[in-house]
């Protein structure tokens, strides 16, 4: 039985606010700011329980190994004599983020059946761009089952940061559906991190009907306003796209063209006079889990970001007074990861698939989640100050932690040949 399973990054141990992501302006503003990754992995773990506590399918993705050595040694670094945005770039725990994990094509939706997934290569920001060889191999682990087909990165110099520029409508999980890819061409002072060609490649490999395909450009305004990525100013989920007004270059088109492609398409749009961009990106209203519960209801999981909003707050508790599709909002306190420009929905990557076939050590449940939480809680640090990343007592303390995760969760030396 196919379902609907997120799989969310755990928050690695040297989470931290280097300032990285130009564009991305919660990430900006916080350079400098001493993180909290204990704080940040546990609040990561709640989300997760508070998933299960409605009913969804929960999975993981792991921290990687930071610093990325292999990484340094390709640009004929060590660590320790690495200058300093070195440092910062191969320490980031920027894999948390696992809606740039790949792009998901579930299996209804391809020419051979399979759920196909497409590794992200995030060329365009540094600490970012070394992530790939350890997504792939984790993902070759869970997936490692015939009904996926797993692929690598699309080649460089296009763009792709996965899940997080992708949106899948259909009447179920499990039904054929259509899926939409956003890209960016232009971004006003900011990249546009999406590249057409690379969207095109990810469909292409994927197998997927044209049909039921549609490409489709980020406005210029959403990416200049914050909007690094589609999802935070649209989110989809079943029939129901929730956008932004300002989200798309030529919305009447998309959604014309959305219309033809699954008549019953649900379309909830937030004007901007009542939300402005800004309001958006401070909120992460979008940056949202839509998840359809047991019950059938539609409900949406927001930072609580967007509790503190008023325009944002008002609008939903207005939506919800009303009939509207999202029959129930629930608050996710994520702010340790938010303060790097990361909400809800960047935590984690949909995966529709029988859970039967997913290698269950990256499956949890409740339990699990206590052991993930104890190895938390006595390995992560508590802080970093971004001016004290060079210390080698800090460095130790982060392997460690990610070998003792591993340790608890079975996976010792089974990431080590990383593609
Ligand atoms: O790529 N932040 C991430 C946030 C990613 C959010 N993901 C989605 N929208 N799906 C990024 O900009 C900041 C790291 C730093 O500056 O230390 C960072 O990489």
């Amino acid at each position: 039985m196919l379902v609907e399973i997120n799989f969310d990054g755990i928050v690695g141990p040297s989470h931290n606010y280097a300032g990285l992501s130009p564009g991305n302006l919660a990430a900006t503003r916080n350079r400098g700011a001493v993180s909290h990754p204990r704080a940040a992995a546990l609040q990561g773990v709640a989300k997760m329980r508070a998933n299960l506590a409605l009913g969804l399918h929960q999975g993981i993705l792991l921290p990687h190994a930071r610093p990325d050595h292999h990484w340094l040694a390709q640009l004929g670094l060590r660590y320790e004599q690495a200058p300093p945005h070195s440092q910062a770039q191969a320490l980031s725990a920027s894999p948390m983020w696992a809606a740039n994990a790949a792009t998901v094509s579930p299996a209804p939706d391809t020419a051979d059946g399979r759920c196909h997934l497409s590794v992200a290569n995030l060329v365009t920001m540094p600490h970012r761009s070394h992530e790939w060889p350890e997504t792939l191999a984790q993902l070759r682990l869970a997936f490692a089952d015939p009904a996926f087909a797993v692929h690598g990165p699309v080649p460089p110099p296009f763009g792709d940061e996965g899940a997080a520029n992708h949106m899948r409508l259909a009447p179920a999980h499990g039904a054929p559906g259509v899926e939409v890819f956003v890209y960016g061409v232009a971004g006003g002072p900011f990249p546009a991190r999406q590249h057409p060609d690379a969207s095109a490649a990810v469909a292409r490999r994927h197998l997927l009907d044209p049909e039921r395909t549609l490409f489709v450009q980020q406005s210029e305004e959403a990416i200049a306003a914050g909007a690094f990525h589609n999802d935070v100013v649209a989110v989809t989920n079943g029939r129901v796209l929730f956008a932004h007004e300002q989200a798309f270059a030529d919305k009447d088109r998309f959604y014309d063209q959305l219309r033809t492609a699954m008549p019953e398409v649900e379309i909830v749009e937030v004007p901007a006079d009542q939300v402005s961009l800004a309001d958006t990106i401070a909120s992460y209203l979008f940056n949202a889990q839509l998840v359809t519960v047991p019950s059938g209801d539609t409900v949406l999981v927001v930072p609580s970001e967007a509790r503190d909003t008023p325009a944002v707050w008002n609008w939903l508790e207005a939506h919800v007074a009303g009939n509207g599709p999202i029959r129930r909002v629930e608050v996710a306190d994520v702010r340790e990861s938010m303060a790097n420009g990361g909400g809800p929905a960047c935590l984690r990557l949909r995966v529709v698939a029988d859970p039967a076939t997913i290698d269950p050590r990256f499956l949890v449940d409740t339990a699990k989640l206590d052991r993930i939480a104890a190895v938390i809680e006595a390995h992560w640090p508590e802080a970093i100050d971004p001016n004290a990343i060079a210390d080698p007592a800090l460095i130790a303390r982060i392997e460690a932690a990610r070998a003792a995760l591993f340790e608890a969760l079975d996976l010792v030396g089974l990431l080590d040949s990383l593609p």
